[in-house]
């Protein structure tokens, strides 16, 4: 069993014991890609659960990895063509839920980075949360993650 399903499993109980976590807000498997060593932008994803009794909200990010970080998500236009846009709203993460920042949905947009996406590097980035507030990360560089990999399964 991988600790991801074991995880998932037990969420309420093995979950709070994870690094990545600041009261009720967890971050499981973050990672970040570009789409090539040339790329000026670069995006992140992640699963955010939320263990606590009110819903959350995540309202912005900060990252060093670039000279500006976004909340962006994907949405289609008149034109059914799917474009990116800075998600100002944020978004929710629902009490005793979880919220993903995947392929082609909600993510961390990089734009103007500081230095190439290399696999293996890692990206420190700050989660700012309506009320579990600052939430820091490590995020590693995974360029050779397929997408949709961790669809969850409940
Ligand atoms: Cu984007």
């Amino acid at each position: 069993m991988s600790f991801k399903t074991l995880c998932l499993a037990t969420a309420l109980t093995v979950c709070f014991n994870l690094p990545a976590s600041a009261g009720a807000i967890m971050v499981q498997d973050p990672y970040a890609r570009a789409s090539g060593k040339s790329a000026t932008s670069g995006a992140a994803f992640m699963m955010l659960m939320n263990h606590g009794a009110v819903d959350d909200r995540l309202v912005g990010v900060t990252s060093d990895a670039a000279k500006k970080v976004e909340l962006h998500t994907h949405s289609e236009d008149a034109n059914g063509v799917m474009k990116m846009r800075h998600l100002v709203e944020g978004a929710v993460i629902p009490a005793g839920g979880m919220h993903a920042l995947e392929r082609g949905g909600d993510h961390v947009m990089f734009m103007g980075l500081s230095a190439p996406m290399t696999q293996g590097d890692e990206i420190s980035v700050t989660l700012m949360f309506e009320n579990a507030g600052a939430v820091s990360i490590t995020v590693p560089v995974d360029l050779k993650r397929a997408p949709k990999k961790h669809k969850m399964k409940h």
